[in-house]
């Protein structure tokens, strides 16, 4: 049975309340996970805020880059390890988990040393009307202690994806994992300190969210700047704890993303990349498609091609080398997204492909598992056509020209993500300046370039990192104005 202890001041330490680890394929005990109290979140905040005056604080941009390089080159010295931990946390496919999540935990840490390195600041040379003459220069330091409060669906890869631009950037860190994926951050843990990270640099605290270590994290006054991965309503509260002592956030929070498949596609590459976008890593992915809008002479074709394809996915446990579906995160999430399920026979859907749990066998048969669902049909209106479900699912709707696609494209709340399928360029350039989200894919999904700025429009969240953009958040720009 394992431990998931907290990590504070480079060293693992338990705490009095704790709670279990369940594997969400077969719900069986992984282990124990430790919850950080006030007294726990405190003795990190203060570790820290101790390493940012210490060593740490005063370590070269090289030193720091050759140490994060390290980390990167220990993650893939324990790949298989990462692996095994994402996939027991959270159920996935391990292949899934050796492409996307492990690779990413990885480059994450590599980019952003490299980021820091290369990235100049902007100098002015002034003269005033009198004569007077300077010359300005920005200067970037770290912004201090950071909290990261990450989500469960992409573990190590979201985790990460703030972590390893804050270190580059010469921050602290605490890290407050989701309380459904403990073990990839726990590991990483060991990694920082079998590479030699200072004691305080990078801490990690277990537990809960709300009146748990979560809230205690983000409204502790020790904490300069808060990043946060998750659920639009955690993201308000989140805020909230922030506006005390006017700290930043970085805030990436849900999406309900359109894909808008035009008659002029490459109809073959538009179902596969739709099937993707769809039910990669069971739907969970912030930038998953739920909404499938297709040009009304392509429709049923496209909504055939599609059915067929998701009919074929094979759902398993992480060790099933054919399965490119796993569980959902929880049997709680499991409930939420059936509850949908079943919300969209009651608002009139055409339930083309799913809808239910499939048969398993017995032995995992008490996984949270889900089918891969497609719904006809539904008003726009729909509860199910406007609520995150963060689930395999997805409605598909036709429509019949431009204007009226961006404008069911953009009837959201929410604005993450979208993606365009057409082979005219023109109009893949004029839609997706039009469609009110962060992040546009034409003829493709979810394709990284880490220098690229991330993040949401509306309540998909505020700010973006990525590149440049990381840097912004996570040091505090200075100007030194020197009179000539
Ligand atoms: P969640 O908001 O429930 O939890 C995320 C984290 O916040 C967890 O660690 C949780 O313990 C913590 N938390 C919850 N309440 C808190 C509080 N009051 N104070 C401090 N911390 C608190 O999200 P989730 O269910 O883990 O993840 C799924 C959601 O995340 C989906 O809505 C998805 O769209 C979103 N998400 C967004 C992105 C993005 O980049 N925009 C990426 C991944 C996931
Ligand atoms: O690729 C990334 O950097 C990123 N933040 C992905 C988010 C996926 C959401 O589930």
């Amino acid at each position: 049975m394992k431990e998931f202890k907290h990590f504070i001041n480079g060293q693992f330490v338990a705490s009095s309340s704790s709670f279990e680890n369940r594997c969400p394929a077969d719900n069986k005990l992984i282990g124990t996970v430790y919850e950080a109290g006030k007294a726990e979140v405190d003795t990190a905040v203060k570790a820290a805020n101790a390493a940012m005056k210490g060593p740490w604080g005063k370590l070269s941009l090289n030193a720091r880059v050759a140490l994060l390089y390290k980390v990167a080159d220990r993650i893939n010295e324990r790949f298989e390890e990462f692996v095994d931990a994402e996939a027991q946390d959270t159920g996935k496919p391990k292949s899934l988990a050796r492409h996307v999540d492990v690779p990413r935990g990885a480059a994450n840490f590599k980019i952003f040393a490299d980021v820091i390195k290369n990235v100049p600041t902007e100098a002015f040379r002034f003269e005033g009307p009198d004569g007077v003459q300077a010359t300005n220069i920005a200067h970037r330091t770290p912004k201090g202690v950071i909290a990261v409060i990450s989500p469960w669906n992409l573990p190590l890869l979201l985790t990460t994806w703030k972590v390893g631009p804050a270190l580059a950037c010469g921050n602290a860190v605490i890290v407050k994992p989701s309380e459904e994926t403990p073990a990839s951050t726990t590991l990483l843990a060991e990694v920082m300190n079998e590479c030699g990270v200072p004691p305080g640099v990078f801490n990690v605290v277990h537990g809960f969210g709300p009146a748990s270590t979560g809230e205690l994290l983000t409204s502790h006054p020790g904490i300069d700047a808060i990043t946060f991965t998750g659920e639009t309503a955690t993201g308000e509260a989140i805020m909230k704890a922030a506006s005390v002592g006017l700290r930043d956030i970085s805030l990436e929070c849900g999406g309900k993303n359109s894909a808008l498949v035009f008659a002029d596609c490459d109809l073959d590459k538009a179902v596969a990349g739709t099937m993707r976008s769809v039910f990669l890593n069971c739907g969970q992915v912030c930038l998953a498609t739920e909404r499938v809008y297709v040009e009304r002479p392509i429709f049923d074709e496209f909504v055939s091609k599609l059915a067929e394809a998701a009919n074929k996915i094979k759902v398993g446990p992480p060790d099933d080398t054919e399965a490119s579906m796993g569980s959902l995160i929880s049997q709680e999430h499991q409930q939420k997204v059936l509850g949908y399920y079943e919300l969209a026979v009651e608002e009139g859907a055409t339930v083309v492909l799913g809808g239910g749990v499939p048969d398993m066998p017995d032995d995992i048969n008490s996984g949270a598992w889900i089918e891969p669902t497609i719904w006809t049909g539904l008003a726009d209106g729909a509860r199910v056509v406007n609520e995150e479900i963060f689930g395999p699912c997805c409605h598909i709707r036709p429509f019949d020209n431009e204007d009226e696609v961006i404008a069911l494209a953009n009837d959201t709340a929410y604005g993450l993500g979208a993606s365009v399928w057409t082979e005219n360029s023109s109009r893949a350039i004029r839609v997706s300046e039009q469609l009110e989200v962060g992040m546009v894919w034409v003829n493709c999904w979810f394709l990284r370039d880490l220098r690229t700025p991330f993040g949401g429009a509306k309540q998909s969240g505020i700010g973006r990192e990525g590149g440049v953009h990381s840097l912004e958040f996570y040091t505090e720009l200075k100007n030194i104005c020197i009179q000539l």
